[in-house]
């Protein structure tokens, strides 16, 4: 039997399902969990949806999002629990030791780091997004997917592949999306919602992060900073710097863009992104870090200044060896 084959069995028998998403969630992981939970809850599935961190504008505009708890049930007693996105197991964070009260692990990812950590795996680093394996399986179950699955399957590999346009955009993701639309999902008022439904206070905290844009390495490596200050300043949360990344990356002949955030006193988190041939899952692995070959990033412990200092020696280092 095929994994997902595996998977819809244990769907179809048990009854009481806990789904996930890692830390941090994003647009993939949250919608994934919306579509899926909708459809087991259509189906007759009793379906707990869990999440560490409250659901940030723009995502808890998603169909659904308000069901979405953040402390884990007294009760375990699940048959099985559904990590959506994960990565890996870490990315579970404190949601890790529910696993032992769940009769079965079922890992669902497109990330390829680390070793899958499920009973089950459903794991396939060529898929779009987490979204596009929620919605095979959905169909290959024959589970129910109505407009508001559709939508919030939509959203996810939407968000994943930056609205169609970053690398991870295969024909089969634009496939399933025409088949969503055919199925009630609505590009335009999903983008509205979780691509554009942004505050005034994020775009003042762009207006400072653009500010410290530079280019290093001939014009190859360009950094954004985001400092904590920035964030209380401006009144706003780590989420708000969503898609950031994206800017350094836009400059005409950058190979690599990083934002660099200051996330507590000595910790920072850094994003990479890479246009053409830079591998920064490679480079991020070398801070610990992991991810995609044009999405990947890492955590780092110290100041602002000497973590970007840091950073920018590897990352030169890297980029002569054609760190591929
Ligand atoms: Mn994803």
């Amino acid at each position: 039997m095929s994994p997902s084959d595996e998977i819809a069995s244990v769907l179809a028998q048990g009854k009481r399902f806990l789904l996930v998403t890692h830390k941090d969630p994003d647009g993939d992981g949250i919608g994934s969990m919306l579509a899926l939970g909708r459809s087991l809850t259509h189906a007759g599935k009793d379906v707990l949806l869990l999440a560490q961190d409250p659901i940030h504008p723009p995502l808890n505009s998603l169909k659904g999002a308000h069901r979405i708890a953040q402390a884990p049930p007294a009760r375990g007693n699940f048959d099985a629990l559904l990590a959506l996105d994960c990565a890996e197991r870490s990315r579970l964070g404190e949601f890790a030791h529910i696993m032992k009260d769940c009769g079965l692990v079922i890992d669902i990812d497109h990330h390829l780091m680390g070793e899958p950590f499920g009973d089950l795996n459903l794991i396939d680093p060529e898929c779009s997004s987490t979204g596009e394996l929620v919605f095979r399986l959905i169909e290959e179950a024959g589970l129910p997917m109505d407009s508001d699955v559709a939508g919030n399957i939509f959203a996810a590999i939407q968000t994943d592949t930056g609205s169609f346009r970053y690398s991870n955009t295969t024909p089969e993701a634009l496939r399933i999306a025409a088949t969503l639309m055919e199925r009630g999902a609505d590009p335009w008022e999903i983008s509205n919602k979780v691509m554009h439904g942004h505050s005034l206070a994020r775009l003042k905290l762009l207006e400072m992060a653009l500010s410290t844009v530079e280019l290093h390495h001939g014009g190859k490596i360009s950094t954004m900073i985001l400092s904590r200050e920035m964030f209380e300043e401006t009144g706003t949360l780590q989420s708000d710097s969503e898609r950031f990344v994206d800017y350094p990356r836009f400059i005409r002949g950058v190979e690599l863009g990083a934002l660099i955030r200051e996330t507590g006193q000595y910790d920072c988190k850094i994003s990479l992104r890479s246009n053409r041939w830079l591998n920064v899952a490679s480079l991020a692995s070398r801070f610990g870090g992991g991810g995609h070959a044009r999405a990947a990033g890492f955590e780092a412990q110290g100041s602002l200044e000497d973590v970007k200092e840091n950073f920018l020696m590897e990352a030169g280092r890297f980029f002569d060896g054609k760190g591929g």
